[in-house]
């Protein structure tokens, strides 16, 4: 092992844009060593005033949706355009099962050899909070180093999509046209936090069907308060695959953060993100120290135990493990 580049020498390496020392420095982010740890966030607390100029897009929906196919058609696009484009990729199932990051790599072979843009894919292990909180660091790094696109592709399932709106501007959900109830599999409440909704895979004999899904998510968000104010989410169709309709997402997105700059939203937004960021760090280190307590985990197995037993009712089990803790309020009546 090559000894480890100072916080000074990671600062200067990210600033100048050196891809060695910002791969370096988000290992270091993911890294469970105390010491790390500390490199870490002394370093990314000096790139602080460098970092939130980038645009920050989520990209979600169901596994097989063509997340990865569409990032790299759009984010070959950008590039073209000027942009410098960092793709990092939150995977619950990799998470889960050290799954598919090979897969991802591969996906996007020709933005991942390109200069001018940089991919990630989440670290493996650890929960899905766990894996976002380095994905928001590895973010923060990431326009440090001068990125100024950030996508982030979150696979779809159940709480992903609220974690991954929580730290972009714009969220984008990604559907397939498919036979049958349009809207059966897509919960209202992913909808909700769509800025842009993008029917894709209309290619072939799937064009019509994907108008027909164009028409029925259209109906149906007007039956929903808007994700964002003052905003109309569009619904659009693309072919991620042939690079059709790929000029018009972009152009949603752009509007979008027009919007969010002109009436202010956008600074608001993301102070109340990192407010419960904040929020959800402080409950998590709470946790966790009350945790590691002696007998704390002795005290929750014994309550659950009496519990399940009905000797106790459940406020009585949680004052036992709160007294066990030494956490018990003095001067309550
Ligand atoms: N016909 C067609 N196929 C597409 C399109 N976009 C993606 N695909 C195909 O759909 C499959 C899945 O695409 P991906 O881009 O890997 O999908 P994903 O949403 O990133 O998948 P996960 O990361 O596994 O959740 C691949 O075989 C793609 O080639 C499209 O616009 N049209
Ligand atoms: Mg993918």
């Amino acid at each position: 092992m090559s000894t480890r580049p100072s916080v000074q020498e990671l600062k200067e390496g990210i600033t100048g844009g050196d891809r060695g020392a910002l791969s370096r420095a988000i290992t270091l982010a993911e890294s469970r060593r105390h010491d790390d740890q500390e490199h870490a966030q002394e370093l990314i607390a000096d790139l602080l005033p460098e970092t939130g100029k980038a645009i920050r897009v989520g990209i979600t929906g169901v596994p097989g949706a063509g997340k990865s196919t569409t990032i790299e058609s759009l984010g070959l696009l950008l590039i073209e355009r000027g942009h410098k484009v960092a793709v990092l990729t939150i995977d619950p199932t990799s998470a889960r099962t050290g799954g598919s990051i090979l897969g991802d790599k591969t996906r996007m072979h020709q933005l991942s050899s390109h200069e001018d843009a940089f991919i990630r894919p989440s670290p493996s292990g650890g929960v899905l909070g766990g894996v976002a909180r380095k994905t928001r660091e590895a973010m923060l790094l990431c326009e440090a180093a001068g990125f100024d696109v950030i996508i982030v592709e979150s696979v779809g399932v159940g709480q992903s999509e609220a974690e991954l709106a929580e730290m972009v501007d714009c969220l984008m959900l990604l559907l397939v046209p498919g036979a049958g109830d349009e809207l059966q599999g897509i919960k209202r409440g992913i909808m909700e936090l769509s800025d842009v909704i993008v029917v894709n895979k209309a290619d072939g004999d799937r064009v019509p069907l994907a108008k027909r899904a164009r028409g029925d998510y259209r109906h149906a968000l007007r039956m929903l308060p808007p994700s964002t104010p003052g905003w109309e989410t569009p619904v659009q169709i693309a072919s991620a695959a042939e690079g059709t309709g790929l000029t018009e997402i972009w152009d949603a997105v752009e509007a979008h953060r027009a919007l969010l700059e002109e009436s202010g939203q956008l600074e608001e937004r993301r102070r109340r993100q990192t407010e419960r960021w904040l929020d959800s760090m402080i409950e998590e280190a709470v946790l966790d120290a009350v945790h590691s307590r002696p007998g704390v985990d002795e005290a929750i197995a014994g309550a659950r135990a009496d519990v399940d037993a009905e000797k106790i009712t459940v406020p009585q089990a949680t004052q036992r493990v709160i007294e066990a803790a030494g956490l018990s309020k003095e001067h309550e009546s």
